[in-house]
């Protein structure tokens, strides 16, 4: 790699600059172009800045980059499996000169640090899959962090750091290498197992592990796998979380729980072997291999894929300094009520997914799955319907009924006292929320999509929302949908009172208007209502009282166990 002479050279523990360089670069940085990374972006720079990608001391140069991708190695025969670059879009790269320097700043515009360029170029994204796919990869761009650039451009040169990105969660736990290495020192463990898991560990990972622990000698450095884009999900808390009280079960001098900005990248063998690089530089001997292959059940995880992978792993271990284990298959004997290993049984994480499933229907979880404290942090996230967010979303023409039908049900939800109840009515959300928007179709569906956005915060919540816009578009009714699904349920009410019922009320008289031509783009009648295709309920108001049409939701909500 170039270096610029003038630069101080990095110290071994951290790219941090000194604090007085730091003020000098952040006063200097005024007159530089800035890069605002995006979330794994942001994880790269952490690593590079806390030595986790040891020997790295920047982004990679073009001749370090194509050396890499031929030979999985720097230009100076370093082992180094994938490129690290940083991915700018076309429009940066072109105003840009090598030997500037441009302050990398996180999403907020907080400048961490300074890179000098040494290198700006475009990389042929095509071979750059094949390099590292196989020569039947596609040219999409491999690296999880230039999605959203379009066709990046890359850029290298060495870093000096100003500060790590702020984290705020779990901030106790979230050792660098070098400290993570100086508490192995200080604990007298010479030999570790790096674990990573992306799901959080039951039972029968847990008699893996100490079995693996015994037969190696090793103790244990448990990470749980986070993904940049989870930071503010549940998902990564209760991730967090389970992980605390799985490494509680052990005792304290043979397992310790740390957070590392590592995200997978999902770039095959060379992917795992960039993780053994990682895991040597935070003071790891050895690391478990999970089979990565779908979990079937039933199936042997012993695939020949998954033991060459092993084999290849094993073929690098001289220059990662890292001995890679294989996951082991482990069962219940029912006889001794302990967990044995075995050839022909079902992989660990098939456990996960019956405990989820058990928590989600509102089952007990049998003792020998799980343990108290993981399942206790586990059902706060995976719970059964009834104690789940819901949004009960009404759509139909202006007078078909969705404003009554939508009070009733407030007040009866109400009157159950099993969670939070809102209501989001058309009149209220276009008064608090829309009220700069037309009837044009652009701000109706931008009106939907609001409403979407705030029943998701409420089903987040373990809230029920109850939304009774027109919503006369696919399309936002979709996208609310969408919102909504990835934390609780969605129940679609399509209320199909005709038009012709709808007139006849017009208790606003706005059908008269629009009649009259004095209100322009009406729904239904001069401007379009496209029908839901398949909402889960369709209610027509002109033949049933608010009474019934609201009994018929309840009863739907009853029948799939929503409340
Ligand atoms: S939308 O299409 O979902 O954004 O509409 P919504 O926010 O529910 O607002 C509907 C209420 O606005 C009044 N109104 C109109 N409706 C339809 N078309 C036009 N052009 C229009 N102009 C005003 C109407 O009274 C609706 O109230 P409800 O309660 O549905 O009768």
């Amino acid at each position: 790699m170039q270096y610029t002479d003038s630069l101080p050279a990095h110290d071994a523990e951290s790219l941090l600059v000194h604090p007085r360089r730091a003020e000098l670069l952040k006063e200097q940085a005024t007159g530089f172009k800035s890069v605002n990374l995006n979330p794994c972006q942001l994880c790269d720079l952490e690593m590079l800045l806390n030595r986790a990608f040891h020997p790295l001391d920047g982004y990679l140069g073009r001749k370090d980059y194509e050396s890499v991708l031929s030979d999985m190695r720097l230009s100076d025969g370093t082992l180094w499996p994938l490129p690290i670059c940083l991915g700018v879009s076309a429009e940066f790269a072109a105003n840009l000169e090598e030997g500037e320097c441009v302050a990398v700043r996180d999403a907020e515009g907080f400048m961490l640090a300074v890179l000098t360029v040494s290198d700006i170029w475009k990389p042929d994204l095509a071979a750059e899959a094949r390099a590292i796919h196989g020569p039947e990869a596609r040219r999409e761009p491999v690296d999880a962090c230039c999605c959203g650039l379009g066709e990046p451009w890359y850029i290298g040169g060495r870093v000096e750091g100003v500060s790590y990105p702020q984290r705020y969660d779990f901030t106790d736990i979230r050792l660098t290498p070098a400290e993570v290495r100086r508490s192995f020192a200080q604990k007298g463990r010479r030999k570790v197992m790096a674990v990573q898991a992306g799901r959080p560990l039951h039972r029968a990972d847990r008699a893996m592990l100490e079995e693996i622990a015994r037969e190696q000698g090793v103790d244990l450095l448990l990470s749980p796998q986070l993904r940049p884009s989870m930071y503010f999900s549940v998902d990564h808390f209760s991730l967090v979380r389970s992980f605390r009280q799985f490494t509680e079960t052990f005792p304290r001098s043979m397992a310790s729980l740390n957070l590392t900005p590592w995200f997978e990248r999902r770039m095959g063998p060379r992917g795992a072997l960039l993780r053994a690089v990682v895991n040597r530089n935070y003071g790891c001997t050895h690391m478990l291999v999970w089979d990565g292959a779908k979990a079937e059940p039933r199936r042997n995880i012993l695939s020949e894929d998954y033991e060459a992978h092993i084999r290849w792993l094993a073929d690098h271990r001289e220059e990662t300094g890292i001995v890679s284990v294989a996951e082991h298959c482990m069962v219940l004997d029912p006889a001794s009520g302990k967990y044995v290993r075995s050839e022909t049984g079902v992989r660990c994480a098939n456990d996960h997914n019956a405990v989820v499933d058990l928590l989600t229907r509102g089952e007990p979880v049998p003792e020998w799955m799980s343990f108290p404290g993981v399942l206790e942090e586990l059902s706060r996230t995976y719970k059964p319907r009834w104690k789940q967010g819901i949004t009960l979303f009404l759509t139909g023409l202006s007078g078909a009924g969705k404003s009554t039908l939508a009070k009733v049900l407030f007040v009866k939800l109400l009157e159950l006292n099993s969670r939070p109840v809102t209501l989001l009515d058309g009149d209220i959300v276009r008064t608090n929320l829309s009220s700069e928007l037309s009837f044009s179709r652009e701000h109706r569906n931008l009106n939907v999509t609001r409403i979407g956005f705030v029943a998701s915060e409420i089903v987040k919540n373990g809230g029920v929302a109850i939304c009774a816009p027109i919503a006369p578009y696919a399309e936002s009714r979709r996208q609310a949908r969408e919102a909504v699904e990835e934390y609780g349920g969605f129940v679609e009410i399509h209320v199909s009172t005709p038009l012709a019922a709808c007139e006849r009320r017009d208790r606003k008289g706005i059908y008269a208007k629009a009649r009259a031509g004095i209100i322009k783009g009406m729904t239904g009648v001069d401007d379009p209502y496209v029908e839901p295709e398949n909402p889960e309920l369709r209610i027509d108001t002109s033949e049933l009282s608010p009474d019934e049409a609201a009994h018929e939701v309840l009863l739907y909500l009853r029948e799939h166990r929503f409340i």
